[in-house]
């Protein structure tokens, strides 16, 4: 256990930030040791997230490639319900399409045979870094399994490769905060599944059938309040919601 990965749980845990390393580190490695604590500890992954899939974030962030999270049935909070957010740190929420994996995806073949979404379902993701003023590079943000915190999950309906580039309505409170395409998703939320299939073979990962993906956001990230109602509508996919029930521990 790399002391990197051992800091970044404690972090975690304790929702108490850490400095973000400079070097020394094997990325992946430090991630899969990070979920393993978790796993160990009784989660059970629920799937993979892809990250920095906006060419204006990654420009903004000064980073150059997509970058692959886990994620666990202990992120995941219940549509419509009311969510304890006293255990993140600085969390910011951002509307995701969410794919249901239909079969076994270890190389970019099988990301392009049929059937490998099953469903599709509006989301929303809760990320959350570990490092102090949610300042990364990107490797540190691997390691830190990609900000990944928790995510909702809406309605799942059929797989239908045509309907790609949905309107995306991101509310916080009633109000709208965020408007966009699921377009901006890689240009083509389509490519999602094999962007996830490259970087799973590059890191040594299989995506099981029944794996969820969080494809990317489509609209920037919003600070998440106490006491915020999160609602996240997709053109014809229909819509995830959540209420942020307590503090976090900044009190943001
Ligand atoms: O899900 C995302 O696109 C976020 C990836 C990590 C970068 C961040 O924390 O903003
Ligand atoms: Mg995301």
């Amino acid at each position: 256990m790399s002391d990197l990965a051992a800091a970044l749980d404690e972090a975690f845990r304790t929702a108490t930030p850490i400095p973000q390393p400079e070097y020394g580190f094997d990325p992946y490695e430090t991630q899969r040791e990070l979920i393993d604590l978790r796993l160990a500890r009784g989660e059970r992954l629920t799937g993979v997230k892809l990250g920095f899939t906006s060419e204006g974030k990654r420009r903004q962030m000064g980073v150059h490639d997509l970058i692959l999270g886990r994620l666990t049935d202990a992120m995941c909070i219940g549509e419509g319900a009311s969510a304890d957010v006293s255990g993140f740190i600085h969390p910011r929420v951002e509307p995701e399409v969410v794919y249901l994996v239909g079969r076994r995806i270890e190389s970019m073949a099988d990301a392009f045979a049929p059937g490998a979404v099953a469903a599709v379902a509006p989301g929303i993701e809760l990320i959350d870094s570990r490092y102090q003023d949610f300042r990364f590079s990107l490797d540190s943000v691997i390691a830190d399994n990609t900000s990944a915190a928790a995510y909702v999950i809406g309605p799942w309906r059929a797989y239908d490769p045509a309907e790609w580039n949905l309107g995306v309505l991101f509310e916080i409170d009633g109000r709208p905060v965020q408007v966009g395409s699921t377009g901006a998703i890689l240009g083509d939320p389509r490519r999602a599944i094999a962007e996830a299939a490259r970087l799973a073979q590059a890191t040594g990962q299989v995506i099981e059938p029944g794996a969820i993906l969080l494809a990317g956001a489509a609209t920037p990230a919003e600070p998440l309040r106490p006491g915020a109602h999160v609602r996240v509508e997709i053109q014809r996919l229909g819509s995830a919601s959540f209420t942020a029930a307590a503090s976090t521990a900044e009190g943001t």
